[in-house]
C-alpha cells in the first residue's frame, strides 16, 4: 500500500522542525516506517538550490525566479526522495511544501497566481499532501524564537524580512487553511511543545484511525 504524505507549514520559528521530529517518533513507536524530510532541500540537487536561495544569491533575479527555483528543488525532491518512499509504503513527513511557495512567493512576493499554479501542476501534480499541519504563532513569537535559536549567525533570506512581512505571512497561511479545510489542520503553536505535540497527534491519529502512541517528548531544540 502506498504510504501517507504529511506536510507541516507555518512562519519562521513556529516549531515545525520540533514537531515533525516528534510526530515521526510517535509514528515509529507504532511500527510505521517514516521518512522525515524538508524543503527547500531533501535531495542532493535540491540542497544545492536551497543554498542558492537562502544565501540571498538569487534575490537580485526577483521573486518569479525564486519561485521557479523553489519549484525546481521541489521537482527533484519529489522524484528522488518523496515518491520512491511513498511507493515503497513509507510515510513521508515534510517540513514545508507547496503552501510555502503560495505564501512566500505568491502572496508575499506578488508572483502571478497563474505562474504559481502552473509550477504546482508541473512539479506536484496529484501528489497532494494530506493532512497539512499549519502551525500558527504570532509573527513576533516566531521571530523571537528564530532569533534566539540562531544566536550570532546571520538571518537568512526570509528571516531578514520585517515584521509586516511575517504578519502577512501568518494571515496567508490561515487563508490557505480556510480555503482548504479538508486538507489543512491549524494547530496553536504557542502552547508548550508537548501540548502542541498532543494536538498534532490527535489530528493525525484520528485522520488515519491509528492506535495511540506514547508522547515522543522531543525537546524543543
Ligand atoms: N521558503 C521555503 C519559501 O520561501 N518558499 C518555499 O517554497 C519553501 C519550501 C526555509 C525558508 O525558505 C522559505 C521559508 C523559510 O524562510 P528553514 O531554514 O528551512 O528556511 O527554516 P524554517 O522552515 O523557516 O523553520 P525555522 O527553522 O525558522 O523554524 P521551525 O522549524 O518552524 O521551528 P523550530 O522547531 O526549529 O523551533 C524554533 C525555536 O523555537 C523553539 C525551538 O526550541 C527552537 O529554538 N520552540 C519552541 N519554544 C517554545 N514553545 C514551543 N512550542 C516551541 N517549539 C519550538
Amino acid at each position: 500500500m502506498r504510504g501517507r504524505f504529511i506536510t507541516f507549514e507555518g512562519g519562521e520559528g513556529s516549531g515545525k522542525s520540533t514537531q515533525t521530529a516528534a510526530l515521526a517518533q510517535r509514528l515509529r513507536a507504532l511500527g510505521t516506517d517514516v521518512l522525515l524530510t524538508r524543503e527547500p532541500g531533501g535531495s542532493p540537487g535540491a540542497e544545492i538550490i536551497r543554498h542558492v536561495i537562502l544565501s540571498g544569491a538569487a534575490r537580485p533575479f526577483g521573486t518569479d525566479a525564486e519561485a521557479i527555483l523553489f519549484a525546481a528543488a521541489r521537482d527533484d525532491h519529489l522524484r528522488v526522495t518523496i515518491l520512491p518512499a511513498l511507493d515503497a509504503g513509507r510515510w513521508v513527513i515534510c517540513d514545508r511544501f507547496f503552501d510555502s511557495t503560495r505564501a512566500y512567493q505568491g502572496a508575499l512576493g506578488a508572483v502571478d497566481p497563474q505562474l504559481i499554479r502552473s509550477l504546482e501542476r508541473v512539479t506536484v501534480g496529484d501528489n497532494i499532501p494530506d493532512p497539512t499541519i499549519m502551525l500558527d504563532v504570532p509573527a513576533e513569537t516566531g521571530m523571537t524564537r528564530a532569533a534566539a535559536r540562531r544566536g550570532a549567525a546571520h538571518a537568512d533570506r526570509f528571516e531578514a524580512e520585517d515584521l509586516t512581512f511575517h504578519r502577512k505571512l501568518r494571515e496567508t497561511f490561515l487563508d490557505i487553511a480556510r480555503q482548504e479545510p479538508q486538507r489543512c489542520v491549524v494547530v496553536d503553536g504557542t502552547q508548550p511543545p508537548q501540548q502542541v505535540e498532543e494536538a498534532i497527534w490527535r489530528a493525525v491519529r484520528d485522520r488515519f484511525a491509528l492506535a495511540d502512541a506514547p508522547i515522543a517528548q522531543v525537546a524543543a531544540s
